[in-house]
């Protein structure tokens, strides 16, 4: 089968997309690495996450950001890919968030891999959505938004959001989610905390 690759000509610079596998090339690129030194307090066994290895990639994220960051009226584009991976029976996961602008919406798509995409409303109220290969999510605005990985592969998974959308990692770092995703005898299991 021949690859679907599409170029995005952008910022004088072209940005090619292969849809399939969810990969980003070009200049205008920005590709960022969380690993567990990064994620301090977001598992729920924190004694345990701080002894391991800290280098241990547990997600990147490739962006373009076509416009300033902040600007009304565009948009910015994703991928995301969570390595496989637990810390004791806790599934590798993003660090998740709000959007700073709060009404902002977002779209996201599974890409690979097997995942869970958690949502969380300003009360707390949680939901669950299961990712796969073609599957679409709307998250929508004053929703807080982390995707875990429950496969043994690489969970890709894209993602387009408004460029005024902004992030608040910070009401999440002090009060978490209400939800957490962990292994459990006969597979991945949501358990409200
Ligand atoms: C995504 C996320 C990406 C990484 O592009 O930023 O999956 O997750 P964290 O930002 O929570 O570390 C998105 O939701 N953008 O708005
Ligand atoms: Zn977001």
């Amino acid at each position: 089968m021949i690859p679907m690759q599409t170029s995005i000509p952008i910022l004088n610079s072209s940005i090619d997309f292969e849809f399939a596998v969810g990969l980003l090339h070009g200049a205008a690129v920005v590709d960022e690495y969380r690993t567990l030194a990064d994620l301090e307090g977001v598992f729920d066994d924190e004694d345990l996450r701080s002894s391991m290895d800290p280098t241990i990639l547990v997600y990147s994220v490739s962006c373009v950001f076509p416009v300033k960051n902040g600007k009304e009226g565009g948009l910015f584009f994703g991928t995301t890919s969570i390595r496989p991976g637990t810390v004791g029976d806790e599934y590798f996961m993003t660090k998740g968030h709000f959007h700073s602008k709060i009404d902002t919406a977002e779209f996201y798509w599974g890409i690979k891999g097997e995942g869970v995409l958690l949502l969380m409303n300003e009360d707390r109220t949680i939901r669950a959505e299961r990712m796969v290969p073609g599957s679409l999510h709307y998250i929508p605005g004053r929703t807080a938004h982390r995707t875990v990985n429950v496969g043994e592969e690489p969970m890709i998974f894209g993602a387009c959001w408004p460029s005024d959308a902004g992030h608040n990692y910070e009401k999440i770092r002090q009060e978490g989610f209400s939800a957490r995703v962990r292994r459990g005898p006969h597979g991945p299991e949501v358990v409200e905390v």
